[in-house]
């Protein structure tokens, strides 16, 4: 029998961590492990116990990239038909937040699946990079849009063009990574973190993640609108009249995302 590409764990109530589990090909992202990826980010969403998710690799490998083995051959037409757009927009598309704790090689593919995530906790050492310029393609899960937003466009073109790699500590000076911490504490921060949003009002938490990531692809107008919108809907809920009752009674609030 044949190891799972990817590997379900609940390492906390409320956490769902997703494992990329492909350790002899670097975590390679073949199109097995994003349909995968795609059927374990839905249920997430659609499951109300899970609050967040965090995804995972190894100490080797986050993700080397594409399956580079499965699209050596490839026409235009086979590529067309894989769709891995859609998978990567469905992977993108996760109602919950999405935390990426990155050990060994982020690249490529691997890089843009960090990049979508919602954070990133790095290990100081992880490997960074958009190879694909070395290999005769560019990047198409979001590079060339996603790392020039992350990290400024002068500090991106030059990873781009030369598909040079930048560590884990230089990713978080940079503003790619949400935090840098020692190799054996990234997936233990990732899923502390994980726990502490896990607390929170999920209503709350998905209102801001959609507020807050719609609004990057908005005029600043529309995305004061929406804020305002999604902060107004939210005194319709149990947990706002909750949390701010906690607040003034003095104790912990206790959120039923109600
Ligand atoms: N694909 C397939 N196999 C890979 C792989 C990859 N990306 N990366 C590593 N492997 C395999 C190696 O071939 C090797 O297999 P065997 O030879 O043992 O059978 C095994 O993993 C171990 O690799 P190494 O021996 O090379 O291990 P090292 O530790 O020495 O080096 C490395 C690790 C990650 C630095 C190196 O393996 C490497 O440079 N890998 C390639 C990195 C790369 O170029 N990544 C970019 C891939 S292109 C699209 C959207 C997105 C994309 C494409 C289309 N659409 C929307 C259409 C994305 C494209 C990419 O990501």
């Amino acid at each position: 029998m044949t190891a799972p590409v990817l590997l379900v764990e609940e390492p906390a109530p409320g956490v769902r961590l997703l494992r990329l589990n492909r350790p002899e090909a670097r975590n390679a992202l073949s199109m097995a492990l994003r349909r995968e990826l795609v059927r374990c980010i839905a249920q997430a969403s659609d499951d109300a116990a899970v609050r967040v998710v965090v995804i995972a690799g190894n100490e080797r490998a986050f993700a080397a990239g594409a399956d580079i083995k499965e699209m050596a051959n490839a026409s235009t037409v086979d590529m067309m038909a894989r769709g891995v757009l859609g998978l990567w927009r469905a992977t993108a598309s996760c109602t919950k937040p999405v935390i990426a704790a990155v050990r060994g090689y982020a690249l490529g593919g691997g890089c843009e699946l960090a990049l979508l995530c919602d954070m990133v906790i790095a290990s100081e050492t992880a490997r960074f990079g958009q190879p694909e310029i070395r290999i005769g393609i560019i990047p198409g899960g979001g590079g060339t849009q996603r790392l020039v937003a992350a990290i400024g466009k002068h500090r991106a073109m030059k990873y781009l063009l030369t598909g040079a790699m930048f560590s884990g500590r230089e990713a978080f000076e940079m503003g790619l990574a949400s935090e840098a911490v020692p190799d054996d504490q990234v997936d233990a921060r990732a899923v502390e973190l994980a726990c502490e949003i896990a607390a929170l009002s999920p209503l709350a938490v998905q209102q801001l993640k959609d507020v807050a990531l719609r609004g990057m692809d908005l005029p600043l107008d529309a995305g004061l609108a929406l804020e305002t919108k999604a902060l107004h809907l939210l005194f319709s809920t149990e947990d706002q009249k909750e949390g701010m009752a906690a607040f003034i009674e003095k104790r912990p609030p206790k959120f039923e995302g109600r």
